[in-house]
């Protein structure tokens, strides 16, 4: 039985974990990291994972089911390598598993996968979202309008989107510049395309300016997560260098954010990303370490824990190896 802060399952090595409750239980959508060895390098050629496997627990306090292979590489048409961090979505009496992979140009896209049910087995489209760019998709559901949330610096390659179109040398922009942000795109009612052209959110300092890139305690990196709370929607995700999970509030789901604080101290493993999720009146942070593989980057196992918001809205801020 898996208790909160240690693996929800040791049999393989999971990360990015999205998680969602459906039919009335906990389902995660993670990563599923391979057993090899590999030398870490900026552009994440460590993380070279070829399915997915769904999770799901009836309760905080239950076991963890691994419902088993749900998607493999070999069976998306478009996509070469690298299945990155996925997540899912309900809607039109279905279930959507949305994830990036590099396609056979090396180019990163997301793509989508359908299934009757949440733990799969999913069935992918034949061809990318249309539009679609770099990696970490987070879709968030507001009513009847569904956004998704994506993009990731350096290996995810969001710099080099600056212009609209791919440009394969392109770098970030100066430190003293406003930096990068996530990228959102509202979902047309078949899940499968985008409404309009995909646009980038602006974060801002408490004064309403724009986060700088050289800002790499608060600047936008990969990993976006988006949940309400209270009325106001919490755009949540990794500073990537600076290994935390951080969190900016607004009132609109595509922005402006205001930059608030910090919601997961660095993990051991160079990467974070997490996912938020509400049950029976909880809050539940579900995130990831690299401790039951002794720190390796690339082996990371899928934890959570309860994460609590002042009177005032903002969040407690979790240490993963606090008491
Ligand atoms: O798992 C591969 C990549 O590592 C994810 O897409 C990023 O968010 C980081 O966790």
């Amino acid at each position: 039985m898996p208790k909160q802060n240690e693996p929800l399952v040791t049999h393989i090595y999971t990360a990015d974990p999205s998680a969602h409750v459906y039919e009335g239980k906990i389902y995660i959508y993670p990563s599923h990291d391979l057993d090899h060895e590999m030398q870490s390098n900026d552009n994440g050629d460590q993380y070279d994972m070829e399915d997915y496997h769904v999770l799901s627990m009836d309760t905080p306090d239950g076991p963890c089911v691994d419902h088993g292979e749900a998607l493999h590489l070999r069976d998306v048409p478009w996509a070469k390598q690298q299945l990155w961090a996925p997540d899912a979505a309900y809607r039109n009496n279905q279930y959507y598993l949305f994830f990036p992979a590099r396609d056979h140009d090396n180019i990163f896209r997301i793509g989508v996968a359908t299934s009757a049910s949440p733990a799969g087995p999913f069935k992918a489209e034949s061809s990318y979202i249309p539009g679609s760019f770099s990696i970490d998709p987070a879709v968030f559901l507001d009513g009847d309008k569904a956004y998704m949330y994506f993009g990731g610096l350096w290996g995810g390659q969001l710099e080099k989107w600056q212009t609209g179109s791919f440009a394969p040398d392109a770098e970030g922009p100066a430190a003293d510049a406003p930096a990068l942000g996530p990228i959102v795109a509202e979902l047309n009612d078949d899940m499968l395309t985008f409404k309009q052209a995909p646009q980038e959110i602006s974060i801002l300092d408490e004064n309403g300016e724009p986060i700088l890139a050289g800002d790499e305690d608060r600047r936008y990196f990969e990993g976006p997560w988006m949940h309400k709370y209270n009325g106001l929607y919490y755009l949540s995700y990794s500073t990537g260098t600076t290994h935390k999970i951080v969190y900016a509030v607004g009132e609109n789901p595509a922005g402006p954010f205001t930059f608030k604080g910090t919601i997961l101290n660095p993990v051991l493993g160079w990467t974070t990303h997490h996912s938020i999720v509400e049950f029976d009146g909880k809050w539940y942070l579900f995130y990831h370490d690299s401790s039951l593989s002794g720190g390796a980057d690339n082996k990371r196992s899928v934890k959570f824990t309860e994460l609590k918001y002042n009177e005032d809205g903002t969040i407690v801020t979790i240490d993963p190896y606090g008491e």
